[in-house]
């Protein structure tokens, strides 16, 4: 247990509860891959989606309906009315902006904070015990934002932060050593987005600690081939934006996960966008991602994982560059 040290709210989950609902604010690209994902899944009783473009948001909602005998059994529920998400155990907000080619996430900022003035508090009006889990770019600066606006505890706003960069990054590394990604075991830390920071201290393959294995095994590496991989990384979404325009599957999967370790109570522990005050020298209120423990009540502890100095110091950069941005946020 000393393992992780806690936030604010965290505590023992409540008593098990049967039917979940999740509510989806969104239905672009990113909130119907979650939403399909979720429902093949078999994650949740009933889901409901919201967005501001009816015509679109109906259609959705009929198109995963009609898949109704082929899916486990949820209810699907769908409008631009907040009400229709009463009740929400969990709320996935994807509305907004996205990224064009070669737009930082950074950009984004502005016009989706707009945007976040208007769902939040609809939301929490809704559901005043809900989770919110944020998707919206740029996800750091917008789960603080959602924080401020909620007025939840912080173990109850996540943000999927680095979840996905973490499995681009296992993924790159399992590709290169031929084994499953699942064995591959390691985490981007910090900001979603280019200053982030790859823990190469703490990755291990199969329980194996990967650098001390390289140099027992006298296989050269250098720095830059180190930097070059963390770097594929970061480009990751870039490159698929560039390519198809958007990133979607990869998202959906990513915040799948999420919502079970959440509604499942399973405890699992994953990099996402925290209040990363108090942690590794950090002093500043700032939303960033950190390993942590997720379960029916959110957060339930973050990893205290030791970091060589250089880690240390890269994530301090990471966080002064997000606590930049968010004092310039109109909140
Ligand atoms: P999209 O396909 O343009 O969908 C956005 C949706 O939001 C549209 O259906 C809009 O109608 C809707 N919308 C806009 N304003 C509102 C509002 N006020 N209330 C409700 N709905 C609204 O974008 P896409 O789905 O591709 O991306 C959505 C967001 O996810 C963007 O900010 C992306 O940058 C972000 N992503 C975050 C990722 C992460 O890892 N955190 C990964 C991929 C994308």
């Amino acid at each position: 247990k000393q393992l992780f040290q806690t936030i604010p709210g965290s505590g023992p989950p409540p008593a098990v509860k049967r039917t979940y609902k999740v509510t989806v604010v969104g239905v672009g690209n990113v909130g119907m891959a979650c939403a399909q994902t979720i429902l093949t899944q078999d994650l949740c009783d009933e889901l409901a989606l919201v967005d501001v473009v009816e015509e679109k948001l109906k259609g959705e909602m009929l198109d995963l309906q009609h898949a109704a005998a082929f899916l486990p059994g949820s209810k699907i529920m769908a409008d631009t009315d907040y009400k229709v998400t009463e009740g929400s155990d969990l709320c996935i907000v994807t509305a907004g902006a996205r990224q064009r080619e070669g737009e930082s996430r950074l950009a984004l900022v502005e016009k989706n904070v707009t945007l976040f003035k208007n769902i939040i508090p609809q939301l929490v009006k809704y559901s005043p015990d809900t989770t919110l889990l944020i998707i919206s770019n740029p996800v750091d600066a917008l789960t603080y934002v959602a924080y401020k606006l909620s007025g939840l505890p912080p173990n109850r706003v996540i943000g999927s932060g680095t979840n996905l960069d973490s499995s681009r990054f296992r993924w790159l590394l399992a590709d290169h050593l031929h084994v499953n990604a699942q064995n591959v075991h390691g985490y981007i830390v910090g900001e979603h987005g280019d200053s982030s920071v790859p823990l190469w201290s703490s990755v291990s393959v199969g329980g194996v600690p990967f650098l001390a294995f390289l140099k027992h095994k006298q296989i050269e590496y250098t720095i830059d081939t180190l930097t070059e991989l963390h770097k594929m990384v970061v480009d990751g979404a870039y490159e698929v934006i560039k390519l198809k325009g958007y990133t979607s599957w990869a998202i959906g999967y990513s915040v799948a996960s999420l919502v079970k370790s959440l509604l499942r109570d399973q405890r699992r522990i994953h990099p996402v966008s925290v209040c990363a005050q108090g942690f590794h020298g950090i002093e500043d209120e700032v939303y960033l991602s950190l390993p942590a423990e997720i379960g029916r009540t959110g957060i339930i502890g973050v990893l205290d994982n030791p970091l060589t100095d250089d880690e240390r110091a890269q994530l301090q950069k990471s966080a002064k560059t997000l606590t930049e941005v968010q004092k310039q946020l109109d909140i």
